[in-house]
Formats: C-alpha cells, sequence, structure tokens
C-alpha cells in the first residue's frame, strides 16, 4: 500500500504540498482539477502542469478525486454519448501522462450528504456529522444552503453553487431513474469505457454512496456487497473496481467491513480509511481515525487490507478540525495527519507480525 494524501490543488487548499511531504511515510497525493465541471475533457496540458507542481514537490500523483460523471450520464439522457467521448477524451489524457488510477461516484444529485459540518466533540475538536431526522426534515433545496454556511468559505466536493442552482430541476430530470435504471446506466457507462482503460491501464474505482442508503428518495445502489458485486460483474474488468471508503460503507451497521474487503480482493483499488462513531442507528459523527475513539475497529479493516494483498493507495479520510485550524471541513491538515501516521503504524506492525 501506498500512504497518500488528498490535495485539492494550490487555490483551493488550506494545506501545501510542503506539509504533506514532512508527513511521515505520506509519499503521494490524490488530487484533482478542482475547478472544472463534470462533463468537461481535460486537457494534456493542465494534466501536465499539476503533475509538475507535485513532482517539484517530492511527491507524485497517486490517483485521480474525482472525475466527476454528468448527470446525463447517470440519468441516461439522450446526450449521454457525448459526455462519455468526454470523459473517455479525459481518461486517454490522463493515461498519456502515466496516471493509473481514477476515483468516480454514481450517485444522483448529491455526492455526500451530512446534515452537520461542525458538530462539537466533547474534546473541543468539530466534525462532520449526520442526523436523519434532520434530513427527513429538510427539503433538498435547502440542504445547500445548511451546507455552505458552515464550509469555511471552501466549495466542498460535489456541492458546487452552479449546481445546487439547478437542483429542482436536477431533481425532476431523475424522476424515472430507480435502481434499476442506474444500474443499466452505470453499465452502458462502464462498458464504453473500459477500452480506453485497457489501453492505458486505468483502474477505476467507483466510490460509495455515503451515506449508504437512499436519501430524498434518490436512488442509491453502490450501498452493500451484493450491489458492488452486481456492479463488478455486469461488467466484469480488473479495471472496474471500486475505492474501498470504510467511513461510507461504514454508515451502514449492516456492512461488515473486514469482510467486504476479504470479499473484494482484486478489485479494491484504492482505499479510505476512517472511523465512525455511532450515537444511534439514525446518528452518527466522524471520530478520529483511532479505534477507541468511534465504532469500527480500524486494526481489523487494516489487516484485512493487508491479508488480500492490497498494493493500492490508501488515505486517511475526513479528519476532526482540531488546534484552531480553519480549512475545508474533513480536509484539515493536522488530524488527517495524526490519521496517516496511526494507519502507517498499524501497518507496519501488521507487516512485521507477519513476516
Ligand atoms: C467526500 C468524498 C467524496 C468523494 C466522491 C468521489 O469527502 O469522499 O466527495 O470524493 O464521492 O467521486
Amino acid at each position: 500500500m501506498e500512504m497518500t494524501l488528498r490535495w485539492y490543488g494550490s487555490r483551493f487548499d488550506t494545506v501545501s504540498l510542503k506539509e504533506i511531504r514532512q508527513i511521515p511515510g505520506v509519499t503521494g497525493v490524490i488530487t484533482t482539477l478542482y475547478d472544472t465541471s463534470p462533463g468537461e475533457v481535460w486537457s494534456r496540458e493542465r494534466i501536465r502542469a499539476l503533475k509538475r507542481e507535485i513532482e517539484e514537490a517530492g511527491l507524485h500523483i497517486s490517483g485521480i478525486e474525482s472525475v466527476n460523471v454528468h448527470d446525463s450520464i447517470k440519468i441516461g439522457d439522450k446526450d449521454r454519448d457525448l459526455y462519455i467521448d468526454h470523459y473517455i477524451e479525459t481518461l486517454k489524457n490522463l493515461g498519456e501522462e502515466d496516471i493509473h488510477l481514477v476515483c468516480y461516484n454514481f450517485m444522483p444529485v448529491f455526492d455526500w450528504t451530512r446534515t452537520e459540518l461542525a458538530r462539537k466533540r466533547p474534546d473541543g475538536s468539530t466534525v462532520l456529522a449526520y442526523n436523519q431526522a434532520a434530513v427527513d426534515a429538510l427539503k433538498p433545496e435547502d440542504m445547500f444552503a445548511s451546507i455552505s454556511k458552515d464550509s469555511n468559505g471552501a466549495v466542498l466536493p460535489g456541492w458546487e453553487p452552479e449546481r445546487m442552482e439547478k437542483i429542482k430541476e436536477l431533481f425532476e430530470a431523475y424522476k424515472d431513474v430507480d435502481e434499476e435504471k442506474l444500474f443499466a446506466n452505470l453499465k452502458y457507462f462502464l462498458e464504453k469505457i473500459m477500452p480506453v482503460c485497457n489501453e492505458y491501464d486505468i483502474k477505476m474505482a467507483i466510490h460509495p454512496d455515503d451515506p449508504a442508503w437512499s436519501v430524498f428518495g434518490l436512488p442509491r445502489i453502490i450501498i452493500n456487497l451484493p450491489n458492488i458485486k452486481r456492479m463488478m460483474s455486469m461488467v466484469d474488468d480488473v479495471h472496474n473496481g471500486v475505492t474501498f471508503c470504510a467511513g461510507s460503507y461504514g454508515t451502514n451497521r449492516a456492512n461488515d467491513l473486514p469482510l467486504m474487503i476479504r470479499s473484494l480482493k482484486g478489485r479494491i483499488h484504492f482505499a479510505h480509511v476512517r472511523n465512525l462513531k455511532f450515537n444511534s442507528d439514525d446518528d452518527f459523527e466522524e471520530a478520529a481515525h483511532l479505534s477507541s475513539d468511534g465504532s469500527f475497529d480500524m486494526y481489523e479493516i487494516m489487516k484485512a487490507l493487508y491479508d488480500i494483498g492490497f498494493d493500492g493507495p490508501i488515505r486517511p479520510d475526513h479528519g476532526r478540525m482540531i488546534w484552531d485550524e480553519v480549512a475545508m471541513p474533513g480536509y484539515g491538515l493536522y488530524d488527517r495527519a495524526l490519521g496517516a501516521t496511526y494507519l502507517n503504524g498499524l501497518w507496519e506492525a501488521i507487516v512485521k507480525a507477519n513476516a
């Protein structure tokens, strides 16, 4: 495995490449062209410039998170082929620049959903949190206002203001899309992109829906092991794989995380490892990475990744806001650096115990 950190680019991130370079054991970044819109072709020049900037800082690009999928593709609209062609062009340009991992999601309308971005914990840190009753009390169009007010001025991934302005139209466009249709549209997309993924050896790693159930009545399909297996078998190619995000799959307590990892051997191309603390089945908050701070056994998660021979990038995921840091919620430096160090420590112990 390779320890990495997510980085949004120098124009958007409060964390610098120099700081990332100083976290012990972090050798790569997971990055993106954050100012591109879904459906836009990423030029080779811009990819190359990003790569150069990161390499000059003594790091390298371990993968892209995300190349976002245009809603027309998820809806199965008449213009989807155009956007798929653009996606293929972007993949080709990434492949030409020697980038071989792409994380994406297939969630309708919203990306991840939280009801609070700065819930205070007993130690004074703040974290992202989710409460089902709070979601049930909100209209989808109000969700954006509630999310943006706590965002420390940052544009959050998947919550771009331009998208949220069109939220009612988006809901309308998805009205005939149920789970079956969404699966069919995902299959159509994957079948079209697999040839270019094979040509350039690009591993596609779908990110789970977060939380791992339907919100606001929208279909959500990447939520549990049977659905992932269905996705992998409908386009059975090693390049059609997953991002194993512990914090997202773990929102559903029926998901046995180590068991899921063991069942996905060979098809996990990227891992997001973080911990959640459940206050009830319908209320959770994002804890520190340490097992004892939350509800997951982080040792068992890392051990399962080790046992399947996982050799892709891992990143600590959302961190708490600590030590008065002001950053994009979930994406400060301090707690993610602690997370990376803790996960590296678990990994070293597992490797040595198995030597
Ligand atoms: C949230 C992230 C997601 C993820 C996308 C992948 O912080 O885990 O926004 O990057 O769903 O496309």
